[in-house]
């Protein structure tokens, strides 16, 4: 059995894990912002299934990274903003996280940067270190002078080999140039364009000032929205405010920090594909791409994340295996748990019945197939949206909600919860939200801090 075992692991596919941090729908292939520059993102959704209606678990790097990296939502573990670890996790106890359940099963396990919200070095067999992890920064900050520490953006440093993401994806290429005597499972985590939102001139260049588009934001249209949803979106958070960056002057300069930063990380990308394809594991190795949730500049007259808003989980996904189709775009809904459960499919590992996502093949075999599960994202017990195909619902705490039609309404402008004509479709969406939750565990994070004060005011505290 376990010779058998062993034989059939030699064969397994390796996995190329590649996250991207804080990446929203500004990307090429998927349209987000009529200028985002990703040619290396756009050429690997060219070689395998783009999720273009993906979403995290939560708009949270923590919380995401947890859920993905376990299978399990933040509402069966009590994981839902940036603090406790998933280490603390009592639901987690016995859990093994996706390399460690790949190591069991015959794979060597290695990664580079941000995969977990820390402590990577212990989930994998070599660690490439985080390299600096955001990246230096200048003595002074550049665009502003307030706020947390890393919530700038601009030209800087002056080279990209200062970079962490370069140094990653150099790392990253040794080790695809390499025989292995087993399967691998290489992630390589990038922390652009997390803030702060540096990059050198050249990348700056290719996003000249003068010529950018400001996101689409209609000035009323927070007018439908419940003032607990309003508050739990704004009130504690970090990011600067938007009547702030708008009166300041530097709304271009951060839409085109942001555009810098991600064609950056995307060239970082493309140097590790073109090791990949000139290496010895070009034919049999397994890509998938992802961000751990989206990002808001503007949009809702809001920054960063933290929102249950298409702007705050709508995250690029692109599942690449060999002797699957290319080129294909899957418009139903897909989470960001789902894969975990799909390498264990396409390595032909047996299903952990445990892991509460979807293996994705089905839709990487037919991208239209019936599916019959929505993507549920939370932030903090008692706050869901759930998003199908076409709609999403948010529910929140005080039982206000909202309710979009995306096909007619992308941005999320005009919330439907109101119109009797979608009663039923809106209870049909309703009943996917979870009747059981996790409490919150403790920690001391901006989530909590948002979390408590939305809940304050509501209790009229
Ligand atoms: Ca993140
Ligand atoms: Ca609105």
């Amino acid at each position: 059995m376990l010779c058998g075992c062993l034989a059939q692991s030699a064969q397994r596919p390796n996995i190329l894990l590649i996250s991207i941090d804080d990446l929203n729908d500004w990307v090429g292939c998927l349209g987000g912002h009529p200028q985002a520059l990703t040619p290396n993102i756009d050429r690997l959704a060219r070689r395998g299934t783009l999720f273009t209606n993906a979403h995290c678990q939560s708009p949270v790097c923590n919380p995401s990274r947890a859920s993905m990296l376990t299978g399990r939502y933040p509402h069966s573990t009590g994981i839902y903003f940036l603090s406790p670890p998933l280490t603390v996790a009592p639901a987690l106890k016995n859990v093994l996280t996706l390399p460690e359940y790949f190591a069991k099963h015959g794979y060597h396990t290695l990664a580079v940067g941000k995969i977990f919200h820390g402590n990577d070095k212990r989930f994998f067999h070599e660690y490439g270190g985080n390299n600096g992890g955001f990246g230096p920064r200048p003595k002074k900050k550049i665009s502003q002078p307030h706020g947390h520490p890393l919530w700038d953006w601009g030209v800087f440093p002056d080279s990209d080999d200062k970079m962490p993401d370069m140094i990653a994806a150099k790392w990253a290429i040794n080790k695809l140039n390499q025989d292995h005597n087993q399967p691998f499972l290489l992630g390589v985590g990038f922390y652009r364009p997390h803030v702060p939102m540096f990059a050198t001139q050249e990348w700056f260049d290719r996003h000249p000032r003068e010529t950018i588009q400001l996101p689409l934001v209609k000035d009323d249209d927070r007018n439908d929205l419940s003032q607990y949803a309003i508050n739990l979106t704004n009130l504690e958070h970090v990011a600067p405010k938007h009547e702030w960056i708008k009166t300041a002057g530097e709304w271009d300069q951060a839409v085109q920090a942001y555009l810098a930063s991600v064609t950056f990380v995307d060239h970082c990308l493309g140097l590790v594909l073109d090791a990949l394809d000139a290496g010895p594991h070009a034919r049999n190795t397994i890509i998938v791409l992802f961000s751990d949730h989206g990002f808001h500049l503007g949009e809702k007259q809001r920054w960063a994340k933290r929102s249950l808003w298409e702007d705050g989980t709508r995250v690029p996904l692109i599942i690449s295996a060999p002797g699957y189709t290319a080129s294909q775009r899957c418009p139903r809904p897909a989470e960001l748990l789902d894969i975990f459960p799909t390498l264990l499919d396409l390595a032909g590992l047996e299903p952990d019945e445990n892991q509460e996502g979807q293996s994705l093949v089905p839709l990487m075999q037919n991208p239209i197939a019936t599916w019959n599960h929505p993507a549920i994202t939370s932030f903090g017990p008692g706050n869901y949206s759930v998003r199908s195909t076409r709609y999403r619902l948010i529910q929140y705490a005080d039982s206000s909600r909202e309710f979009y039609d995306h096909q007619n309404d992308r941005h999320e402008w005009t919330n439907l919860s109101q119109n009797p004509e979608l009663k039923d479709l809106i209870t049909k969406h309703a009943a996917h939200i979870p009747a059981k939750e996790h409490d919150l565990l403790s920690g001391n994070s901006t989530g909590h801090k948002a979390f408590d004060a939305a809940n304050q005011r509501l209790a009229g505290r």
